[in-house]
């Protein structure tokens, strides 16, 4: 099972996933998102309360290393089955979510158990191994802040959906269709709300509403704890980079909102090591703003 008090492996995220469809036959249902090299799936759940709701895609762990990313989207789910203030349910039961809180699973095991600053899929390339998932996504692929050394650590890979990981999550996300108006994807560490293009700096069509959308999301992150995030478009916030799934997300699938999180902490040399005692705030404060994200969503997408 799962606890907030420290980070979970694998198996214990996997085995929790199973433990809420048991809980909640009526709520949830499993999923597989895709596979991985090593032959794993990328599972996770369908949260549903009624028929008809507009879903939002929630992605998590895509970079290895990342822990408090995982830890996170199972706190969000977690929260969406179990908050029992009235508002709150009242507004979460009119979405669909599709989570998976482990998008590379053979490199978060990876991380557990030989390198805890493993960040790629975990194909051999020649004598380096694997390239970053979230330069891999067939959509500007290869044009902007990414590697075609495989021993980088940000090896776009051969091409567009060259790793099985990315591949199939994308056939997944396409097979949703028409379904998914939200996608957010968590990372760390910066302590960002980002949103297209990562590509160039061109700014996507509904730039004004996705800022607007960040804002109100950051804003409301800040009043838990007073934790600062910054908003903007990839390119300008941070660094060129392209092959993201965010990007692919709303240039490929034409899911109109689409975010990455940069959680805590805000920097540092060890910040893929964010301490145990911060992933429940984390988890506090992130649940709030996505609700806002959702709500200020729903009045401008
Ligand atoms: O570089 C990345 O992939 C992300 N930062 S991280 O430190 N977690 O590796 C930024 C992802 C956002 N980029 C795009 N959507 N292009
Ligand atoms: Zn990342």
């Amino acid at each position: 099972t799962v606890d907030w008090t420290h980070y979970n492996t694998l198996e214990e995220i996997n085995s929790w996933l199973d433990d809420l469809v048991k809980k909640y036959p009526n709520k949830v249902e499993s999923v597989v998102g895709g596979k991985t090299y090593e032959g794993r799936e990328i599972r996770g759940v369908k949260i549903s309360f009624k028929k008809g709701n507009p879903g939002v895609f929630i992605e998590g762990g895509i970079h290895a290393r990342e822990w408090i990313a995982p830890a996170t989207v199972t706190y969000i789910a977690n929260e969406l089955l179990t908050n029992t203030d009235e508002k709150v349910r009242s507004f979460v039961e009119n979405y669909d979510y599709y989570i998976f809180p482990v998008a590379n699973p053979d490199g978060y095991k990876y991380t557990f158990e030989k390198d805890r600053f493993w960040r790629k899929t975990r194909k051999p390339y020649g004598k380096c191994f694997g390239a970053d998932p979230n330069r891999n996504w067939d959509f500007h692929w290869h044009e902007a802040g990414t590697s075609s050394s495989a021993c980088s650590d940000t090896y776009g890979g051969e091409k567009g959906f060259s790793e099985i990981e990315t591949a199939t999550l994308s056939e997944y996300i396409l097979s949703l269709k028409g379904k998914i108006h939200t996608y957010i994807a968590f990372h760390s560490f910066s302590q960002l709300i980002l949103f297209p293009y990562g590509h160039s700096a061109t700014h996507a069509p509904n730039h004004n509403d996705l800022q607007a959308i960040g804002d109100a999301a950051a804003k409301r992150l800040a009043e838990k704890y007073g934790t600062r995030y910054t908003v903007g478009n990839v390119y300008d916030a941070i660094y060129p980079a392209s092959g993201a799934s965010m990007d692919w997300a709303y240039g490929v699938a034409e899911i109109p909102l689409s975010f990455t999180y940069e959680l805590r902490p805000n920097g540092g040399f060890d910040g893929f090591e964010l301490p145990e005692k911060e992933i429940i705030p984390t988890g506090e404060e992130t649940f709030a703003s996505v609700l806002t994200l959702l709500e200020e969503g729903k009045k401008l997408g």
